[in-house]
């Protein structure tokens, strides 16, 4: 059977996995070193160096890319490490247009890092096909965007905002992480590039920081050359230039970690089942309860999203967001009360998290611009844990009661 034939269920197991050759090993060994002998200079097995390439990276990224239905994967030491990869293929007086709500470290990267480096940037709603057309300038090269989005779980449409870009010879990149791979394949969609903090739920397990790239390679436009050395030849394709940059820049994640991420994908199809189905629950809940004033989960009919989310999603995920009734000090009693949810920044791990996007991982972002998002005091993110979903709503239940 083709790997491409394979469900989901069987690649999470399977793709890319191959007994060690040396050994026979079942599980691929942690290749723990930091260089490879060579026979003669320049004579090796394929292996020079561990910051350009290591064995168990190899499988790692071998795998991610089936997972994501792309040709290749690169990893990175994190999320953000590997959206500065993406930002890198960029220069000085390039514009980038960016969904207006992302997570508070993308924005920050963004504003505070890239645009120091003379990237431009404009943050808007790519539902606005209209104000998206009218942003599309002469210097723009990407567009980037998360959906679901981080915090406020608004969904964009893949299909037609990567073939705005298209049409306009842009790039397009989506932030996969809330989906993960079992629930959405933005590739399959028409986006060029697909990122994900692993940290989350590709992982699963609140032990590692790592991100990916993942993409369908492609010839890619030179970008105008500041080399100082004339004889060297970017890489052509998107591929090559990213992986370029992956040694180059040196973000590269540890075989261990990269290990654990092998061993944490392997579940990845049952939990994110589980999570979805808690998510349900627990929006539910929250929704018919006196001291909530509003639940955000893109598989209520309520949510403005619902319906593309049905077409582009196989699922709903296990994040959403939720306003309490009152303010900062409700929202803080409620969070201060919490038994089983533990009150901590990540998301997609096996245990339930709950965290306060405006003081927590959103402050990078202005006061102002939150407001205009709709990050306010009383606003709770939830990432349902995959524990019995009885026990979640119990504990949201006398937590709520204190408010
Ligand atoms: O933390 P890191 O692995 O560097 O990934 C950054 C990142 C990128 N994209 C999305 C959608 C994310 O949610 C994150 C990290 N987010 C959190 C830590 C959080 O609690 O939202």
């Amino acid at each position: 059977m083709s790997a491409d034939a394979q469900s989901f269920e069987t690649k999470v197991i399977h793709a890319g996995i191959e007994p060690d050759p040396l050994s026979g090993a079942v599980m691929t060994p942690i290749y723990q070193t930091s260089t490879y002998a060579q026979s003669s200079p320049g004579e090796h097995k394929g292996y020079e160096y561990s910051r350009t390439d290591n064995p168990t990276r190899t499988v790692l990224q071998t795998q991610l890319a089936e997972l994501e239905q792309g040709t290749h994967a690169l990893v990175f030491s994190s999320g953000l490490a590997a959206t500065d990869a993406v930002l890198n293929l960029f220069q000085s007086g390039d514009h980038i247009i960016a969904g207006d709500d992302l997570y508070g470290g993308t924005y920050r990267l963004f504003e505070k890092v890239a645009t120091y480096r003379g990237l431009e940037f404009d943050f808007i709603d790519l539902n606005n096909e209209g104000l998206l057309r009218e942003k599309i300038k002469s210097n723009t090269k990407l567009i980037w965007f998360e959906t679901p989005t981080n915090p406020m779980l608004n969904i964009f449409d893949i299909a037609k905002i990567a073939s705005i870009a298209k049409e306009h010879g842009l790039l397009s990149v989506v932030d996969n992480t809330f989906m993960s791979p079992f629930f959405q394949n933005p590739l399959t969609l028409g986006a060029d590039i697909v990122m994900h903090s692993m940290t989350k739920y590709i992982n699963g397990h609140s032990d590692v920081v790592m991100g990916c790239l993942i993409l369908k390679d492609r010839e890619i436009k030179a970008p105008r050359t500041t080399w100082r050395d004339p004889n060297f030849a970017a890489p052509r394709t998107l591929y090559s230039r990213l992986k370029f940059l992956q040694n180059a820049v040196g973000a590269t994640p540890g075989p261990f970690d990269c290990w654990l991420v092998l061993r944490g994908i392997k579940t990845l199809a049952v939990r994110m089942e589980r999570h979805a189905q808690n998510a349900l629950r627990v929006a539910h809940f929250l929704q018919d309860h006196p001291t909530v004033e509003r639940v955000i989960y893109p598989g209520l009919p309520s949510h403005p999203g619902h319906d593309l989310a049905s077409r582009q999603m196989r699922g709903f995920g296990g994040m959403m967001t939720f306003f309490t009734k009152g303010g900062l000090d409700q929202a803080r009693t409620f969070l201060e009360n919490l038994k089983l949810f533990t009150l901590a920044e990540s998301l997609g791990g096996v245990e339930s998290l709950i965290e306060h996007p405006a003081i927590m991982t959103h402050a990078s972002i202005p006061a102002e611009l939150r407001r205009e998002i709709g990050i306010h005091d009383n606003l709770i993110r939830v990432s349902a844990g995959i524990e019995n979903a009885d026990d979640l709503i119990a504990d949201l239940d006398q937590a709520l009661a204190k408010i």
